[in-house]
């Protein structure tokens, strides 16, 4: 089996070290990654090379690497992007434009199509108020693209950036030889969940926060209502849907963005779910009116018809396998 030379960018954030994890698993590999900060040790032995510093300089470091995909994680997520917009817009656009200008270059100058996987999110939508979002069905890719937030736009954007250079660049598509041009595929995130590592910067971050509370014993004051509603996806489930968009054959996509979902709850379902497993948690409700908002104009549930039908795409863990098969095994290894 030939290796395939793979770029995981943001590689210290949780899809980073998850994936590096299976990607290792699965063998057959040569990694490298990037991120602002020095490799965890959860990972630091799985990687052949680590690019530190951040993207957007160091993104021409990559011209002079043969890749044959690029998993690009890096990005500043909802939360902390509304306190830095400007410096968000930075990391999450021009960085990932970098990266797609490196990768159409690369297609072109040695005709490789080079596969660029891009997670994508619930962000991207933006439904104007909570009566609609109540009576909203789940989300179809091409409804209620209004992102509310700057990581959403920024997220939007990038989606068509990446059709742009992976169809259109230079227009390029209309030469009588037209060049090989870059491979780009996405993913819409719902909330994850990790087992192994916390989120930080997110919107969807109270779910893992109270989770993580509870089995360490301590309180936890959710910042959002009793009744905000999100969809939610265990991280291995996340890994394996990253995993097949990049395996699916590209004649049987008939888009490149795609809806990914797994179950849906609210912070109380979470709350009363997370009571059963550890029935001495502490958990009350401190809702933050920004956050709350960002939640409220998110969707309740994704409809991801078009993944399961055109890569087979089917996860793992429902909301109960969630939590019987993947957490709580998996808390009880860690904390007994
Ligand atoms: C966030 O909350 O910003 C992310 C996401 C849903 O993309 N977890």
């Amino acid at each position: 089996m030939s290796v395939q030379q793979a770029l995981i960018t943001g590689a210290c954030g949780e899809i980073g070290q998850a994936l590096a994890q299976e990607l290792t698993r699965r063998g057959g590999h040569r990694i490298v990654t990037s991120d602002l900060a020095p490799l965890p040790d959860s990972i630091k032995g799985l990687v052949a090379e680590h690019v530190q510093g951040d993207l957007l300089f160091q993104a021409k470091v990559f011209y002079d690497y043969d890749f044959d995909v690029i998993f690009h994680l890096a990005a500043s997520l909802s939360s902390k992007a509304e306190q830095a917009p400007e410096a968000a817009h930075r990391i999450n656009v021009d960085g990932t434009m970098q990266l797609l200008a490196m990768a159409a270059y690369r297609s072109e100058k040695y005709n490789k199509r080079v596969k660029f996987l891009f997670p994508s999110s619930i962000a991207v939508y933006g439904l104007p108020s909570l009566e609609a979002k109540q009576n909203a069905e789940a989300v179809k890719e091409n409804e209620w693209n209004d992102p509310r937030t700057m990581y959403g736009c920024n997220k939007l954007y990038c989606e068509k950036l990446g059709g742009y250079y992976g169809g259109f660049y230079g227009q390029k598509h209309l030469n009588d030889n037209p060049p090989a041009m870059l491979d780009f595929r996405a993913l819409r995130f719902p909330g994850l969940v990790s087992a192994a590592t916390m989120p930080s910067g997110g919107t969807s971050d109270y779910g893992p926060e109270m989770l993580h509370a509870a089995a360490k014993g301590e309180a936890y004051a959710c910042f959002v209502r009793a009744d905000a509603r999100l969809p939610f996806m265990a991280m291995p489930d996340a890994i394996q849907s990253i995993l097949d968009l990049t395996d699916a054959p590209r004649e049987s996509l008939t888009a490149n963005v795609y809806n990914v979902g797994a179950f849906s709850l609210s912070a109380e379902e979470f709350r009363q779910r997370t009571l059963r497993a550890f029935p001495q948690a502490q958990i009350s409700f401190a809702p933050n009116p920004q956050r709350q908002g960002i939640v409220d104009s998110w969707p309740a549930d994704v409809d991801d018809s078009r993944a399961r039908r055109d890569w087979n795409w089917s996860p793992r863990y429902d909301a109960d396998g969630f939590f019987d098969d993947y957490f709580l095994p998996k808390m009880r290894e860690k904390y007994g």
